[in-house]
């Protein structure tokens, strides 16, 4: 068997987001998104923080950058804020210069550094000027325009010096996250939100609807305007993580694992790569899940260059029994870390939900090229935190043993993807270039393989787990 190996010209670097690692959230014009607000509600975050200063990036880029550059990374992934852009965020709103010239500043001085620039347009922090005036997301007439136009403003300012394009971050988690369960920004219940035009078990189906049309109507924009001259890609960063029976000999688990995959990843990859939601969701959630106009399916399907995608771990999964609960988001499934007998998933990390698998990576990767017809992958993020980290020395942290053996791992995995189950990936953005603002968990958890010391002056200091990740690329990539 040919020895695993990935393309010599294969793209990896480091991921982030805005609202994570940036801070001065009200500088140079910038004003609050959905997650500025989320995080001032007590009891919303673990320990009680938010973005404020987080790691300083916009007043430290040159030195993130600088960071990049001496772990070897060929490419970083960031993401804009919105807000910071066009602050009040409509169409008839003004763009904020100050805030558009921090990320041309930052794309500079990537390019002065031979690094590749990837940019996620959204990364969950909407402003907050569009969820008080008609929901976000749930307002499709004023929505997918508004959102269109942010693309175009972006568009127009980096596209010459932007190749890669991703219009979204993980819109399961906007949607369920944030428009059923209120555990992320805005922390929409339909009980509690003046905007609500249905109930949280049809809400996050709506919403996830009309950012899939806002999506396909920007890669049209980018289409039409812009690729041919700035000769660009663009796509959406899904999530999902693969999924084990709970008891293998159970054909019901069995089944519960695919309905598993399509409730979190076909979602929004089937109306994109066969124009349609998946079979099981129309099935389980009949009118709830919105038909597509044949307009809507027009802009919809069709539209990734390539497909983004962001995995962690993996999980057992259990059938429940029918009919499945109104408010249920995951294909009537339980979802659980040990199976049957015990096994568990993989050894336990800071986040709860994240059990390291890396044969469970191969299998999604190959999962996803195959439901998919074989499309053009970039892993966006894949990462881990570990069991407390927080505690640890300084040394112990450097030293970082348990994440350089989960790169090993899943970058492994892939270039045996690559090599053996015929899965197109042509890159790989690591979680993350640093420790940063991890959502609801707050400062607890940390996915950097560069320690942030807060409290120290935000120096940054490599872990072991950087030099590994680029010792593995450095050795597969000769084909
Ligand atoms: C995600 C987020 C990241 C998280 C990471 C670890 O896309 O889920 O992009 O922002 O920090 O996943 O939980």
């Amino acid at each position: 068997m040919a020895k695993p190996q990935l393309p010599k010209d294969f793209l990896w670097g480091y991921a982030t987001a805005s609202y994570q690692i940036e801070g001065a959230p009200h500088e140079d014009g910038r004003a609050d998104s959905i997650w500025d607000t989320f995080c001032r509600i007590p009891g919303k975050i673990a320990d009680g923080t938010n973005g404020d200063v987080a790691c300083d990036s916009y007043h430290r880029y040159k030195e993130d950058v600088a960071l990049l550059k001496q772990l070897g990374a060929m490419a970083y992934r960031f993401s804009v804020s919105w807000s910071r852009v066009i602050p009040l965020g409509g169409r008839k709103d003004p763009v904020n210069k100050a805030g558009l010239q921090y990320y041309l500043d930052l794309i500079d001085e990537l390019h002065a550094n031979g690094i590749i620039p990837m940019v996620t347009i959204f990364h969950w922090d909407l402003p907050q000027a569009l969820y008080d005036r008609y929901g976000g997301f749930l307002n499709q007439t004023e929505y997918v325009q508004d959102y269109v136009r942010y693309a175009r403003v972006l568009f127009e300012a980096m596209g010459s010096k932007v190749k890669y394009w991703i219009t979204y971050n993980e819109p399961w988690c906007s949607t369920v996250l944030g428009y059923s369960i209120g555990q992320f920004a805005p922390g929409h219940t339909s009980d509690r939100a003046k905007s609500s035009v249905g109930d949280s078990s049809t809400e996050p189906f709506l919403a996830g609807h009309n950012i899939l049309v806002s999506h396909g109507a920007a890669v049209k924009l980018y289409r039409d305007e812009f690729k041919a001259k700035d000769g660009g890609m663009i796509g959406i960063t899904l999530n999902g993580d693969w999924a084990m029976p709970w008891d293998a000999d159970d054909p019901k688990d069995i089944e519960a694992c695919q309905r598993k995959l399509e409730f979190s990843i076909a979602w929004f990859g089937d109306p994109i790569y066969k124009g349609t939601y998946p079979a099981s969701m129309r099935k389980q959630l009949g009118q709830r899940l919105p038909e597509f106009t044949e307009e809507e399916r027009k802009l919809v399907q069709g539209s990734n260059d390539f497909y983004g995608m962001n995995t962690y771990c993996a999980n057992y999964i259990k059938h429940k029994p029918e009919p499945p609960a109104h408010e249920d988001f995951s294909g009537n499934v339980e979802i659980l870390l040990e199976d049957k007998n015990g096994t568990p998933v993989g050894p336990e990390t800071q986040s709860p939900w994240l059990q390291p698998n890396p044969q469970g990576f191969r299998k999604l990767i190959k999962w996803i090229s195959d439901r998919f017809d074989r499309p053009m992958i970039y892993v966006t993020e894949n990462g881990t935190s570990l069991k407390g980290e927080n505690d640890l020395s300084k040394d112990q942290i450097l030293k970082d043993d348990f994440r350089a053996e989960y790169f090993r791992g899943y970058v492994n995995a892939l270039a045996e993807a690559v090599t053996h189950d015929n899965v197109d990936c042509k890159g790989y953005m690591a979680w993350s270039l640093m420790d940063n603002f991890e959502w609801a968990e707050g400062y607890e958890t940390r996915f950097g393989v560069t320690y942030v010391d807060y409290a120290g002056g935000q120096q940054r200091m490599p872990k072991e787990s950087a030099k590994v990740v680029a010792e593995l690329f450095g050795t597969l990539c000769k084909a």
